[in-house]
């Protein structure tokens, strides 16, 4: 803990990092410096003890150092000896800002002739029960769900999962990471056989190109990028390159920066992997021993593969792009022939209507060029929330998953959980639940009648947000929240207060397979109880105290550990003392004294034989699978009647629907209000300027909003971000999905505007 006192005697007011810097956001990748900022901004009052922990927010998944006096958290910095070597961003800074607003939500509170009534947790949780038991009993388990959070601790997610598909018989478990991490997940399956990448953030330190494909991760995963800036400065070989429709702060520092038009990167990468061909740079003896090729239905060989790729040659498709046969040549050229080319890529990949073959393509980019397997060389799937990957992908909370990568559909895979979970066999339905959007539609057809959600905020993060929000209206809805001015609070039946954070205990998986704890720090504020009692309270009332016989997440967790032991996950060595001591494990992680998994796949991983270099052992045959994936061109285009494309995302200073960080001063100020961001050149075709408020169409409906101008947004594009509740993006944004992972594409949507007269 040495290196994390070192800096102890620097201290900086918040209002003197206003001041000095202009309350705009200061702190990115340009500046290097920036990041000693951050450690030096919050100052509460002395620290009495530190304690490691890891941030609340994003599948980064800092480590943090947490100052607390007595039980108020009074000091948050980067841990120095973890994965992040003690970078951390502004948000994950100013964690204090929000562990003590004083606004939370204390009481349950029960909604009775359209007003919130505090009540007791007796009443609220009885009156939650009845309403359950009622409409399993009148209208069977389809009739119910749960729609949980990639913020969730694993705990919580697990018990949610196996309550309802073990318990109640319904597999309508689904959660918000199907908006954020489901064509990843389908993606790696298809390709590998199993979900999770298979290299690590530390590939990053080995790259000698960086291949980056709808992420800003200057704003949405600062550390890494900073890691691949410090990359960059170590190595003057070393090449970035972003494809981006926005020229936003990452794609300012690309040494190749790609401005493809939204929704066209599959014929990108296809035409990249031509390339790759034509030029003879596919790796053929990695080919030969560890590929398969397939057209969707069947085994195809490597020659019919580039068949299919010559429709893609760069001079076909370089203006549907918007870039020139010349730009995609000399992509395609340093991906394949650079030492090591490692992919990153979020949600301008992840939330396309292509999503699923777009993350198919970007792996196969890797496997036609031997480009993995090595020290980085490797795909690598940025990961969204704090706990999307330990809490929901690989716990199995989505609607058609089981445990550790099992599948609802497959008799065998039931039967095993219901082995290991002591249920009799047949218990678990053999067909799907619904996933997030059609849970929510099938509330507005009046089918799923009673639900709880938790740590999420679908009213205001579900696309085409007004037609969701019937079902919402219709429903009876338990909603567990740590606020109650929330836009899904307001349409609670029963408010739940929830504890936050370092309220409660749990371990949290981010983007490379590594499980962290965060360790119970204080008493929630209130009434408040953490998710996993709710839960465990709920099972009991609901009959199933037989199924969730454990009471501590720490018993929880043994349970899941050794269920894991029968998967290719195996982290039945990651114990609850181990998680406290080490700064996080990767699994597979087979027995207490192995030191985790930094790379699958390769020698070192458990589960490759000894006589194996390499060995895809999620596929049959020990081959990964490179698919032909065409490109079709989605239904949200531009028109003479919509001729902008919407696109929407984040920015550094504020995380998703803005409850936590819109309420900090600083961060607040940091981003401003809601805006429609055009282009300098568009604001001048469409006439409108900064400050006007204008009307914006699409095909779900209209909204209004007021115009700002930058000079990072593209022609042709308009940018929103969703964080301001005052500010529903999300009621003009399409809710198209990808047929195969359901996730939608809130990437591309084709609107017009129109200046509204004052
Ligand atoms: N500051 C901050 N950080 C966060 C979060 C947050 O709320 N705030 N949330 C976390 C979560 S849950 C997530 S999922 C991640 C998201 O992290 P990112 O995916 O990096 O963030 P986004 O802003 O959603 O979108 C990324 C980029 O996709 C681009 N894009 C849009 N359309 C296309 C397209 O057709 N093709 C290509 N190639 N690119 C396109 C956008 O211009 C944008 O720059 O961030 C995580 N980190
Ligand atoms: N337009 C547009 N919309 C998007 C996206 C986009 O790019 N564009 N991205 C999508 C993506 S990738 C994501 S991940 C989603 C995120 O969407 P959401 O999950 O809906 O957004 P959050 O604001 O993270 O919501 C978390 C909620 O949980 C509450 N909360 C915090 N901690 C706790 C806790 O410990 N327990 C409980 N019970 N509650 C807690 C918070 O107050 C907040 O209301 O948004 C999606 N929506
Ligand atoms: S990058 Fe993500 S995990 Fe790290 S401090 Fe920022 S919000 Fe927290
Ligand atoms: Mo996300």
């Amino acid at each position: 803990m040495d290196n994390n006192n070192k800096k102890e005697n620097l201290r900086l007011s918040r209002r003197d990092f206003l001041k000095l810097t202009g309350g705009t956001v200061a702190v990115g990748g340009a500046a290097l410096s920036g990041w000693g900022l951050t450690e030096l901004i919050v100052d509460e009052g002395p620290v009495k003890s530190w304690h490691k922990s890891v941030c609340r927010y994003c599948g980064t998944g800092c480590g943090v150092m947490l100052g607390m006096n007595k039980d108020k958290l009074v000091r948050v910095r980067g841990d120095q000896e973890a994965h992040n070597k003690g970078v951390i961003c502004i948000k994950g800074s100013m964690l204090d800002s929000v562990m003590n607003n004083p606004n939370r939500l204390k009481t349950p509170k029960i909604k009775k002739n359209g007003k919130f009534v505090e009540a007791s947790w007796e009443e609220a949780m009885t009156l939650m029960t009845e309403k359950f038991k009622e409409s399993l009993s009148q209208n069977g388990p389809e009739s119910i769900g749960f729609y949980g959070s990639g913020q969730l601790l694993i705990e919580e997610s697990y018990t949610a999962n196996k309550l309802f598909k073990a318990g109640l018989r319904s597999n309508n478990v689904d959660g918000n990471p199907r908006l954020c991490m489901a064509s990843a997940a389908v993606g790696y399956t298809q390709t590998f056989g199993k979900d999770e990448p298979p290299g690590a953030y530390v590939d990053i330190d080995h790259a000698e190109t960086f291949f980056l494909i709808g992420s800003n991760a200057y704003e949405c995963h600062p550390p890494l990028w900073e890691r691949i800036m410090m990359r960059k400065k170590a190595n003057k070989n070393v090449k970035i390159i972003v494809v981006d429709p926005r020229k936003t702060k990452t794609a300012e520092h690309a040494d190749i920066y790609l401005p493809v038009l939204p929704g066209k990167d599959m014929a990108l990468l296809n035409s990249m992997c031509c390339v790759m061909a034509e030029l003879n740079l596919l790796d053929e003896d990695f080919i030969s021993k560890y590929v398969n090729f397939n057209d969707g239905k069947k085994k195809i060989s490597l020659e019919e593969y580039k068949d299919f790729l010559k429709d893609y040659r760069p001079e076909k498709v370089a203006d549907e792009l918007g870039l020139t046969p010349r730009e995609i040549r000399e992509v395609a050229y340093q991906f394949a022939s650079s030492k090591a080319t490692m992919s990153l890529w979020t949600m301008g990949i992840n939330q396309r209507v292509q999503g699923v073959y777009l993350n198919n393509t970007l792996n196969s980019l890797h496997l036609i060029t031997g480009q993995i397997c090595r020290p980085g060389a490797t795909p690598l799937s940025l990961t969204g929330q704090s706990n999307a990957c330990g809490g929901v992908r690989d716990t199995g909370s989505l609607s058609h998953l089981l445990p550790n990568g099992r599948l609802i559909a497959k008799e065998p895979h039931r039967r095993e959980m219901e082995k290991l979970w002591n249920v009799p066999e047949g218990t678990i339905a053999p067909k799907p639940g619904f996933h997030a959007l059609a849970m929510f539609d099938e509330m507005v057809k009046d089918k799923v009648k009673v639900a709880l959600i938790m740590c999420t905020n679908p009213a205001q993060t579900l696309p085409n947000n007004r037609y969701y929000r019937e079902g919402m209206e219709k429903a009876f809805l338990v909603v567990s929240e740590i606020f109650e001015d929330t836009e899904t609070a307001k349409f609670a039946d029963i408010l739940l207060p929830a504890a936050l954070y370092i309220e409660k205990e749990g371990v949290y998986g981010q983007t490379e397979r590594r499980y962290q704890i965060i360790e119970k720090l204080r008493e929630p504020v209130g009434e408040a109880r953490s998710d996993f009692d709710i839960l465990v309270d709920f099972a009991n009332r609901m009959g199933q105290g037989k199924l969730i016989s454990y009471k501590t997440p720490t018993e929880c967790w043994d349970e899941y550990r050794i269920i894991s032991k029968s998967s290719k996950y195996d982290f039945s060595g990651i114990t609850r003392e181990r998680l406290k001591k080490e700064r996080g494990i990767q699994w597979p992680c087979p027995s207490v004294d192995h030191p985790g998994t930094v790379r699958r796949y390769i020698k070192g991983d458990p589960f490759v034989p000894s006589d194996k270099k390499v060995y895809f052992y999620g596929k049959p045959d020990g081959r990964a699978t490179v698919f032909a994936r065409p490109y079709i061109p989605g239904k949200e285009n531009i028109s003479k009647e919509k001729p902008l494309f919407l696109t929407t995302g984040r920015v550094i200073s504020q995380w998703h629907s803005g409850t936590m960080t819109y309420r900090v001063p600083e961060l607040k100020h940091s981003a401003g209000p809601g805006r429609f961001v055009f282009h300098p050149q568009d604001a001048g075709i469409y006439k409108v300027k900064k400050g006007d408020r204008i009307e914006v169409e699409s095909s779900r409906g209209k909204m209004e909003g007021i115009v700002a101008i930058s000079e990072h947004e593209t022609p042709g594009v308009v940018f929103a971000a969703f964080y301001d509740k005052t500010f529903l993006i999300n009621n003009v944004v399409s809710d198209d999905y990808d047929p195969y992972s359901k996730e939608p594409d809130y990437k591309v949507t084709a609107i017009n505007v129109k200046k509204v007269n004052a």
